[in-house]
């Protein structure tokens, strides 16, 4: 399997708007270096210079991590840069063979937030399935809303491994226990939290003592 289970346990996804004049890179270091097992670049406002050079630091720094790096949205950069994947969601697939366009080896995300979508993400290949929002998120503008039995529902009808998103931090993260989740994804926990390095040091326990072996 090219995605362990156990790299999806705290799964770290950039956002350059919380910096508040901090370094992006030196930043997103620190957060590999405190035990984020995953890493996505998120850029949704960079020009594609500024975002295929930024890819490409991120790449280099999470290899020396060896933490698994795939990029957002864009399967051309992903490529370009040689990233190890995309995560895209249901609106960048369109009826698109993305599996076809990687190739076997490369890690293919994808988000999905029903049993249908889900579904349909694993046949048509993908690794792993982002699941939310699980617990609403200020984040993401169009996310939606899913209830905890709903993940549960997705977590029975796939057998990939799944990452619940949605604004989850070190308080809610609990409600998570039984879900048969891998792991979370978090953007603002880590982000902008006053103490990134802090926030993913207790993010990564929590998330081993919850979700190590909890699969059904
Ligand atoms: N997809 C569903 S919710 C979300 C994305 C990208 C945003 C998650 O950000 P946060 O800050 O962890 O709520
Ligand atoms: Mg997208």
């Amino acid at each position: 399997m090219k995605v362990s289970n156990e790299s999806m346990r705290l799964y770290a996804i950039t956002d350059r708007s919380w910096l508040n004049g901090r370094p992006f890179v030196p930043q997103v270091e620190e957060v590999l270096a405190a035990g984020a097992t995953f890493l996505q670049l998120r850029e949704k406002t960079l020009d594609s210079a500024a975002f295929l050079a930024e890819a490409r630091e991120l790449k280099d720094l999470a290899a020396r991590y060896r933490v698994p790096f795939v990029v957002n949205d864009s399967v051309e950069i992903a490529m370009e840069i040689g990233a190890d994947g995309v995560h895209v969601g249901q609106s960048d697939i369109k009826g698109r063979d993305l599996r076809a366009l990687l190739g076997p080896d490369k890690i293919l995300g994808v988000s999905a937030n029903t049993v249908e979508t889900a579904v349909r993400a694993e046949q048509n290949g993908a690794d792993y399935i982002g699941v939310g929002a699980v617990f609403g998120t200020t984040t993401k503008k169009d996310a939606q809303n899913i209830t905890v039995d709903q993940l549960l529902e997705i977590r029975r009808a796939v057998s990939i491994p799944i990452v619940a998103i949605g604004g989850i931090n070190e308080s809610n993260i609990e409600q998570l226990a039984g879900s048969g989740i891998d792991g979370v994804a978090v953007i603002s926990a880590i982000f902008a939290s006053p103490d990134p390095v802090r926030a993913t040091r207790t993010l990564r326990a929590l998330s081993d003592q919850l979700f190590a072996g909890d699969r059904r």
